[in-house]
């Protein structure tokens, strides 16, 4: 066959995608892949009672009608889908999903980290896990369920992560992907092992947790009842890195042994590098760093940042309040803005829970005895610089960890398209952003099915051809002076430093 069809499913937690990828062999030098999205939808969390949730019936539904509109006019060979990580499904005895998933960003774990650190503490959580104590990791929010006397945890059979549980509702299979489980703070840091001795001691039951299972390989297929609904052949079902940024992270358009650092940017802002093995260094704690898995057994040491919520969030708020501004315009609107201003940290406490999100930017100012930004264009200029300086922190933080010299960053995932952001990294940096690809989950998932189908090799060839198929956009550092007198303000505004006090 001269054309090759995949399906990835790519759900971030804004919005989802599905989207046909296409090995083409026909070209005269080499193969290329191509993306065509053929469904894109929203994914808004619900508030019900106290709580905060995923709507994940919808999401079942929109993935349905994703196979509906990738199967028109093309064989799809097999699909895989990647998505935010941390959160879960309970199946009961009878296979039944025991009410709906929480969002990670549901308030139930606000003193979660706490209470755990108090019976482990927080040097041998990390050794453990190689994670950083989130509030939002599963741990932390299977400990509040076991302190909270959930019905629903007492009640489970199995525990699924959503990627897996909608591979579930699709195909019946009842597994964890590795990268996926390596967001949990489950497994033993560095394998794919759960780490039943730690559950135990916070009470956490681990015969609910599947078994692990590598991507790049099929493990299931559609069930008869969902092709017969779909009216659709049977599509096999390939683990993929289930993880949206473990997936992205096989995107980096690098096809050589370099150590590279990367910036996936979405909701959230991942930045790190990716490593043979975990950094469990007692210096890396404080620094931030997590140790998640990647495809192939890897470790993705990165950090998260705050991110585009913030500016997400923002846009919520004005949209309700009737000044509609789209993502492109505020852009504008903070070119226009007068520069280095006003300095938030972007990963403070304050800016984690929905709501109300300029407000608590102008609150975190005053208090920090800085001109308070009136205008949307000032806010979203202070939001947009904040997170290009603290990207400049982390790297310098990676940097000293790791005492090497990256020569660029790569930027990658939806969030490059805003180019003042870009311009503003690679000033901040004061060295080369190459941006792209923008679909870097999606091609990760997509590479990962052609590995599983035979059709390429190995990561290190899925790389080449992403690199050949996507072109990166390249920023050059600006203004550097500037920016250099900014990071000293933005540094003494937010009160951090290169090695943080503990
Ligand atoms: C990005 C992401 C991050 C994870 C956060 C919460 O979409 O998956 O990697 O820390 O969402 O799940």
């Amino acid at each position: 066959k001269k054309e090759v069809h995949v399906l990835a499913f790519d759900l971030g937690a804004s919005s989802g995608r599905a989207m046909v990828g296409t090995l083409d062999k026909s070209a005269q030098e080499a193969p290329v892949l191509r993306l065509t999205e053929v469904h894109r939808f929203p994914n808004e969390p619900v508030q019900a009672g106290a709580h905060l949730y995923w709507d994940i019936l919808r999401l079942l539904h929109e993935l349905k009608q994703g196979f509906r509109k990738a199967s028109e006019g093309r064989t799809i060979e097999s699909f895989g889908i990647d998505t935010w990580g941390v959160d879960y499904g309970l199946l009961g005895e009878d296979g039944e999903l025991l009410g709906n998933p929480y969002h990670y960003r549901d308030a139930r774990t606000d003193h979660t980290v706490e209470k755990v650190h108090a019976i482990i503490g927080k040097n041998e959580l990390f050794q453990a896990t190689g994670l950083q104590p989130l509030t939002f990791n599963t741990l932390m929010q299977l400990h509040a369920a076991v302190e909270q006397n959930s019905v629903a945890l007492r009640e489970a059979k199995e525990l699924l992560f959503i990627p897996d549980l909608l591979l579930y509702l699709l195909t019946g299979v009842k597994q964890s992907e590795y990268t996926i489980a390596s967001t949990s703070q489950l497994l033993k840091a560095g394998t794919q092992e759960w780490d039943k001795e730690l559950l135990a001691k916070l009470g956490i039951p681990s015969d609910i947790l599947p078994p692990v299972v590598m991507s790049g390989q099929t493990v299931g297929e559609l069930t008869e009842a969902i092709c017969e609904e779909l009216k659709l052949p049977p599509i096999r079902a390939v683990a993929v890195p289930e993880h949206d940024t473990g997936a992205a992270v096989v995107s980096v358009p690098v096809d050589t042994d370099e150590e590279v650092a990367y910036l996936i940017s979405g909701t959230w802002s991942l930045f790190g590098t990716e490593l043979a093995q975990p950094l469990l260094d007692p210096r890396v704690l404080p620094l931030g760093f997590s140790n998640e898995g990647g495809m192939g057994g890897t470790a993705r040491t990165l950090k998260n940042i705050m991110g585009l919520w913030l500016i997400q969030e923002c846009k919520r708020s004005w949209d309700q309040a009737g000044e509609n501004h789209s993502f492109a315009d505020l852009v504008v609107l903070a070119d226009k803005a007068p520069a280095f201003r006003s300095f938030i940290n972007p990963d403070d406490l304050l800016f984690l829970p929905p709501g109300g999100m300029p407000e608590r930017i102008q609150e975190y100012c005053r208090r920090t005895g800085q001109a308070v930004p009136e205008s949307i264009g000032e806010i979203t200029r202070t939001i947009y610089e904040s997170l290009a300086l603290q990207y400049r922190l982390v790297l310098d933080r990676l940097e000293h960890l790791g005492g090497i010299r990256y020569p660029r960053l790569h930027m990658m995932g939806g969030g490059i398209q805003n180019k003042l952001l870009c311009q503003m990294t690679a000033s901040a940096i004061g060295r080369e952003v190459w941006a792209g690809p923008v679909e870097a989950s999606s091609l990760g998932n997509v590479a990962a099915q052609l590995i599983a189908l035979g059709e390429v090799k190995d990561i290190r060839e899925a790389r080449s051809l992403i690199k050949r198929s996507y072109p990166v956009d390249t920023y050059a550092p600006q203004d550097q002076e500037a920016w250099e007198a900014a990071y000293k303000r933005f540094l003494d505004a937010t009160g951090q430093t290169l090695i943080p006090e503990e």
